[in-house]
């Protein structure tokens, strides 16, 4: 007999993300849909831009490429989902406070777990955005609220002991076994399947008077993927596609507006939560057939990750515009998101240069510095040294921002908050607290591929690395 083959951590995590997607397409046919015409859009922009087409990321890649978006309630949960992932090699990147960055009640604070090495990104880069309830926060929950809350949370598992045991076994021994691996990847895609176990109907309607997103992860004993988003190229073509085969989608494309530029971080956006069938226990024990509305479709395209300095000219970028929107939102009332759209271009416009090398230039980009290869198609770069091609590095994480918006613009109510009350303070060394593991910054581990491109390039032309970034030379 053949020794059984043994898959490693991104085996784990391509694998999984395989499976997570096709049981997600029987359970949400119109993420199906949402793929088929992912599909189209990227055949037709990389027939139309060739090898441009591939600049931040391959075909291939981009076309297997997903992120999911989970929720769970407790420290222990959270902790729990870190040694799930850590087993697939994705680490907690981040830290995402939601509370704040959304008007409407969404009592979450969240992280990212994502594989963090550049050979570990391209040999499969799937990620899972992961949010945690705040049941101490006042501004949502009273003491009362908060404590029942705790002990629903505490009375259920979401991931059995098997599934744990095989995830820290994976970790520890840098993968699994064929049929071990097998046994994982089924208990783990299992455990974010939705539960047909009745709701608790007033418990559920209790919490969600208060927040549908906390009815969500605490109303119910299981939890389930809330969406798995693919990467499309030309997220403007999608949404019209997605339009014109009679799926509305939310309003607004989420983050940077479409213009002339570069495309930064992220841009998203999701079709409406659709209704599913789900049974309930009334308050006399009776068992009803209702509908929820939790789980969307969401689509994102991805462009160059920003520096701290990026990223603060992002921000403030989108202050101005949410100020020049309310603005002519008041002295108009018919105003659209078409032209909400305008302004932001305008906005684009003096914040951002319209070529990757002013990008680098002016130290907003990340790039990384390698030997160009004798007879490779070279992209235009303006290093100083001929042989050497600037690359820009995608950006492979999340905006808080569209985050709340995604949340938002799926919510089937506002829920309450009470701005009155003191919020409670979490923050990213709280987070690592509750993962029980480290939690990565972003900025530092775009800093460090820039750093290591660059050391290995200077190590092999024998030159200072700080001669080879961009034609004003200043290393950034
Ligand atoms: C997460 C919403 C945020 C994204 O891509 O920004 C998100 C959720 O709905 O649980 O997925
Ligand atoms: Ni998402």
């Amino acid at each position: 007999m053949p020794a059984p083959t043994f898959l490693e951590p991104w085996q784990l995590r391509a694998a999984f993300a395989r499976s997570l997607s096709d049981m997600y397409g029987k359970e949400v046919p119109a993420y199906t849909t949402l793929l088929d015409v992912s599909h189209d859009v990227n055949a037709d922009f990389a027939a139309q831009h060739g090898a441009d087409a591939e600049r931040l990321g391959s075909i291939a890649r981009v076309t297997a490429e997903r992120h999911g978006a989970i929720r769970v309630g407790t420290p222990t949960e959270m902790s729990q989902v870190a040694r799930i992932f850590g087993a697939m090699g994705m680490h907690p990147v981040g830290f995402y406070d939601l509370r704040d960055a959304s008007s409407s009640s969404v009592p979450v604070i969240s992280t990212a777990f994502r594989p963090i090495e550049r050979a570990e990104l391209a040999r499969n880069p799937f990620r899972v955005f992961t949010s945690m309830l705040v049941p101490a926060d006042r501004r949502f929950f009273t003491a009362d609220l908060e404590r029942r809350l705790e002990s629903f949370l505490a009375a259920r598992t979401l991931f059995g002991p098997e599934l744990l045991a095989l995830a820290d076994r994976a970790e520890a021994e840098g993968g699994l076994p064929e049929d071990q691996a097998a046994e994982f990847l089924r208990l783990a895609t299992e455990a974010f399947e939705l539960s047909d176990e009745p709701v608790d109907q007033a418990w559920y309607r209790e919490l969600e008077a208060v927040s549908a997103v906390a009815a969500d992860i605490g109303g119910i004993a299981s939890t389930h993927i809330n969406h798995l988003t693919p990467r499309v190229l030309d997220i403007d073509d999608l949404y019209a596609r997605m339009e014109a085969r009679g799926i509305t989608m939310i309003d607004a494309i989420q983050g940077p507006p479409r213009w002339e530029g570069p495309d930064v971080l992220l841009r998203q956006t999701s079709f409406r939560a659709l209704a599913e069938p789900r049974t309930f226990r009334t308050a006399d024990g009776e068992i009803v057939r209702d509908s929820l509305r939790v789980r969307f479709g969401e689509v994102e395209a991805r462009g160059i990750a920003l520096t701290r300095e990026g990223r603060a000219a992002y921000d403030a970028a989108v202050i101005k515009i949410d100020e020049a929107t309310a603005a002519a939102r008041a002295d108009d009332p018919s105003f659209s998101e078409t032209q909400r759209q305008e302004i932001a271009r305008g906005v684009w416009q003096e914040t951002f240069p319209t070529t990757e090398a002013a990008l680098a230039d002016r130290g907003l980009g990340w790039f990384t510095y390698a030997l160009a290869e004798p007879g490779s198609v070279v992209e235009p770069v303006e290093t100083r040294a001929p042989a050497v091609v600037r690359r820009p590095i995608v950006y492979e994480d999340f905006l808080p921002r569209s985050a709340a918006g995604i949340f938002q613009s799926n919510l089937t109510s506002d829920g309450a908050k009470d701005a009155s009350q003191e919020g409670t303070d979490r923050d990213a060394d709280w987070m690592a607290g509750a993962l029980g593991r480290e939690l990565n910054d972003p900025f530092d581990l775009y800093a460090d591929q820039v750093a290591r491109s660059l050391t290995g390039v200077a190590e092999t032309l024998g030159v200072d690395p700080a001669t080879l970034t961009t034609t004003t030379g200043a290393m950034r």
